[in-house]
């Protein structure tokens, strides 16, 4: 049946996040106070795990933590432009496969010039990633058969978040995986009721762009949605920050748009406003929100915790929307599930 590993493993992530957080708070030793140590954390990964990069040194920035995101090419061609000698850095590299080759080299390049340390965050322990660092995190949970990531995605996040919480200092906000314990069973309310909107909309013959708006770290989760419509369903995708959109992008808004925003608290006023006004140019929008949306995460959680409930849906609708083309998920056109360079 097409698209069958992926939906298993797109609906399995509450059970996956419940496996994720347990294996979490085992490692919660090696997490805790890790961070102040270092002058400096750069997130690293190659497609997906890249964007996941994104939004997670997002989320560490917003608890005080100098972090930047980058692709594990970029630190392995240029590892002058990445990272400075003279700081004291934690990379964090992240990769579902443990044998992407750019992640590899950027880790290998690092370990041999800068001063610092290695946290490797996988899923499978016998692949080369998982023996590359100083603290080697797998989370088995994540792994899938699919090419296009999604469980693998949202767990390896988890993973950062958890982070985020246990490596601040313990003067912080938070600062125990307790706080995560609701995201499972909001994830399943979530993958239940909004089944049938995302198989609406995925099934639409009167849309084919799709634009991705969130901004902080949901900016990372963007880039990671429009990248499972891109994969699975080869439609035309992008994201942006929400407030970049009216900044060129809006040139290419039509009736045939869906705007999909990944809506926070903080600035709800501003970015609800760029969807309301989308919507007059003539947009279809999808907002996603914790009360009042199209999609409601209801989670009762801290913004910053709670970010990985705005995957399932729009997953799910990259899912359908795939199916609907009649393509197979599973199997995106020109993919491989990893990228190995020769020499
Ligand atoms: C990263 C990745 C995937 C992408 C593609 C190739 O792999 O870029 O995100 O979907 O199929 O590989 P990994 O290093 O996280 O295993």
């Amino acid at each position: 049946m097409k698209g069958h590993h992926t939906l298993g493993e797109l609906t399995s992530q509450p059970e996956a996040w419940e496996r994720a957080l347990a294996a979490l708070a085992t490692a919660a030793p090696a997490l805790r106070g890790m961070l102040p140590a270092f002058d400096e954390v750069i997130l690293t990964g190659c497609g997906s795990t890249y964007y996941l990069a994104l939004a997670a040194a997002t989320t560490l920035r917003e608890r005080g933590v100098d972090a930047r995101g980058l692709p594990a090419s970029e630190i392995w061609l240029y590892p002058r432009s990445a990272y400075r000698a003279e700081r004291k850095t934690l990379l964090v590299a992240v990769s579902r496969s443990g044998t992407t080759t750019e992640t590899l080299r950027a880790v290998e390049g690092f370990k041999a010039h800068a001063r610092g340390a290695v946290l490797t965050l996988s899923c499978y322990p016998d692949r080369p990633l998982a023996g590359l660092g100083d603290v080697n995190l797998v989370l088995e949970a994540g792994q899938e058969e699919s090419v296009a990531q999604t469980r693998a995605f949202s767990v390896l996040y988890l993973a950062t978040v958890a982070l985020a919480l246990l490596g601040t200092e313990p003067a912080a906000a938070g600062g125990d995986l307790e706080a995560l314990a609701p995201l499972p069973d909001a994830g399943r309310r979530l993958l239940e009721r909004y089944r049938p909107l995302a198989s609406r909309l995925g099934s639409d013959p009167d849309l084919d762009r799709f634009y991705f708006l969130g901004s902080g770290p949901r900016y990372g989760l963007a880039c990671e949605t429009s990248l499972k419509l891109k994969e699975m369903s080869l439609s035309h995708s992008e994201p942006f920050h929400f407030l970049e959109f009216r900044h060129g992008p809006q040139a290419m808004l039509t009736d045939t748009t869906l705007l999909i925003g990944l809506v926070s608290d903080t600035n709800a006023a501003s970015e609800r406003a760029v969807l309301d006004e989308m919507a007059e140019r003539g947009a279809r929008v999808l907002a996603l929100a914790e009360r009042s949306a199209d999609a409601t995460l209801e989670s009762g959680m801290p913004e910053t915790l709670r970010n990985v409930l705005y995957l399932p849906v729009l997953q799910l609708l990259a899912y359908e929307r795939s199916l609907w083309k009649g393509l197979d998920p599973d199997r995106p056109h020109n993919l491989d599930a990893v990228v190995v360079l020769d020499g």
